[in-house]
């Protein structure tokens, strides 16, 4: 295997692995393989590491995990490190960043502002293995609005925004998009535009934050408590550190499933969700219980009727949880104020955006000094497809999925031999805490390479069959779970033609585990080696 590189140049000619990205998977993936004894190096096209948290610098951007399990569980950092809120914004998340380095010293095998590449010159590396660490949501997704290059004012993704920061104070913004960017977006933008226009698509059923500052007795507290945190996210389905409950909640009395969802709503987070009743993953009936629940909640913070209608309708714009749920801090009172207006553009579609503003069917122009596009990404498999790698057929990877991704176990595709990726399609990845499944995958890919060295084997690649039954496995699982059925980024309908299939295994965390470790336990089972 070869790969072409441009721009920065370093030494990397002869390598056992080369690692695409540097955000917590790819430096995760360069830690352990050195640890190892392998020569390894990463290529990263931002300027700096982080992966999402390099890119995603726009105002009010933060994680949606807790603190706690959305860090490396690696003792040599987590002792020296105080987060100073539970959901850490981008700035601290950088300055994380930059902490592990210094402590990993991981620059120094690190190309920045690299892309790899196929067709361009450049110095060709030749590493054995090729491990994606690519991210599930790094492919920003630009509609294709007519007259949008036309626009006078600055335009910008949120995932694409300008390192130095931009001034919303006192301009008239507009937000294209309600998903977690917008969401963060809109109640960051709100109360300092001049005029804040959103246009709205779906509306989304998003769930309150519920952030704390931590002060130092806090930190040491948390100190305390943080080995068995670790431990505790390796029990769980999805790996946080809370599980859902074993039971429906018909099984149980009206009141007492009140209570639980008061208990969970309480604590913020994805505990309403990750937290909750099995069957609300499953069941629309019981799915509309917590829907019914959340409305409640809601409407008693939207003070016009209209806007009750929009944002909370009776019947669920989808099921609960069948999109990724965003989590807020003040987002609908932001539409209670005079300065905010909602577009409903699924009954009033954008018709064109002009050198003003933003035209809606109706005839209206809304006047923008700054439009933001918080329209999300070709997610999952997007930035893979989005490298020029052929397979040993001459097929590259995106024609390979251009009908629907298919892995084995995840973490390989047939026909691509030595090549590896995390965060992929048909892996827990949407459905994990991202640190673990980093942690899970890359533990099993250093784990393979060092198995196939001890071997004196060079080369390894999934069957075609068992690439085939795995797929068909994540297909059938996706299959009993409401998710699957309704359009979102979670099954690629985001997209324009894209391909509408599940993109993640739903099965539980603990269960993928124990299929990668039965593969190796098997001796490589459903894979070719030599
Ligand atoms: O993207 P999204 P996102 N015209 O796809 C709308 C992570 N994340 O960047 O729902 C008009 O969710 C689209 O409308 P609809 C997290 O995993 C986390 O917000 O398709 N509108 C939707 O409202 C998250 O789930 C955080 O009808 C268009 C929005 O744009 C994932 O990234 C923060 C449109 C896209 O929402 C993606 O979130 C940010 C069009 N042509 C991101 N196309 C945290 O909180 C799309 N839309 C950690």
């Amino acid at each position: 295997m070869s790969v072409n590189y441009a721009e920065n140049s370093t030494n990397a000619q002869n390598l056992d692995a080369l690692v695409v990205g540097a955000g917590f998977s790819g430096i995760y993936q360069l830690y352990q393989l050195r640890k190892r004894g392998f020569s390894v190096k990463i290529f990263e096209a931002a300027g700096g590491l982080g992966g999402t948290w390099y890119w995603n610098c726009y105002p009010g951007a933060r994680v949606d995990s807790d603190f706690s399990i959305y860090q490396f569980a690696l003792e040599e950092l987590w002792k020296d490190w105080d987060f100073s809120e539970r959901f850490p914004g981008w700035e601290e998340l950088r300055e994380y960043f930059h902490y592990v380095d210094g402590k990993l010293n991981l620059s120094r095998d690190i190309a920045f502002n690299t892309q790899a590449v196929t067709t361009q010159h450049g110095t060709v590396v030749h590493p054995r293995f090729l491990i994606l660490c690519t991210g599930y949501t790094s492919e920003p997704y630009f509609p294709d609005y007519r007259g949008l290059a036309t626009f006078e004012g600055e335009c910008h993704h949120t995932a694409r925004w300008p390192q130095g920061g931009l001034e919303l104070k006192g301009k008239r913004v507009g937000v294209i998009g309600t998903g977690a960017s917008g969401v963060q977006m809109i109640q960051e933008s709100g109360p300092i535009a001049s005029h804040l226009t959103v246009f709205q698509r779906t509306a989304n059923i998003a769930m309150p934050l519920r952030q704390i500052k931590f002060d130092r007795k806090m930190h040491k507290e948390m100190k305390e408590l943080h080995p068995f945190i670790l431990r505790r996210r390796l029990q769980t389905f999805t790996r946080f550190h809370y599980d859902i409950i074993p039971k429906s909640l018909f099984d149980i009395t009206p009141e007492e499933r009140i209570l639980i969802f008061e208990d969970q709503w309480s604590k913020g987070g994805f505990s309403f969700w990750l937290g909750t009743f099995e069957d609300i993953f499953r069941d629309q009936s019981a799915n509309d219980e917590a829907y019914a629940f959340w409305r409640k909640k809601v409407l008693q913070r939207i003070d016009d009727p209209e806007m009750q209608r929009k944002f909370a309708p009776v019947v669920q714009p989808h099921p609960f949880g069948a999109k990724r749920p965003s989590l807020e801090h003040q987002y609908f009172e932001v539409f209670n104020r005079p300065n905010v207006t909602l577009v409903d553009i699924k009954e009033n579609p954008i018709a064109e955006v002009t050198p003003k503003g933003v035209k809606t069917q109706d005839g209206v122009e809304h006047e923008l000094d700054i439009i933001i596009l918080a329209t999300g990404f070709d997610a999952v498999t997007g930035s893979i497809t989005h490298i020029d790698i052929k397979g040993t057929d001459g097929v590259p990877i995106r024609d390979k999925w251009a009908k629907g991704a298919s892995t084995y176990l995840g973490v390989m595709t047939a026909n691509f031999p030595n090549m590896f990726f995390t965060f992929g399609p048909q892996a827990p990845t949407a459905f994990c805490n991202g640190p673990t499944c980093v942690e899970i995958q890359g533990d099993w890919i250093v784990d393979c390479i060092a198995r196939l060295q001890s071997r004196s084997l060079t080369r390894i690649v999934p069957t075609r069959a068992a690439e085939s039954d795995y797929s068909k496995l994540v297909k059938d699982v996706a299959s009993t779970q409401l998710w699957s059925r309704h359009k979102s980024w979670y099954t690629g309908a985001n997209i324009p033609g894209k391909a509408i299939e599940p993109l993640n295994f739903t099965g539980g965390v603990p269960l993928y585990g124990r299929m990668l470790k039965e593969s190796t336990d098997r001796g490589f089972h459903g894979f070719s080696l030599s």
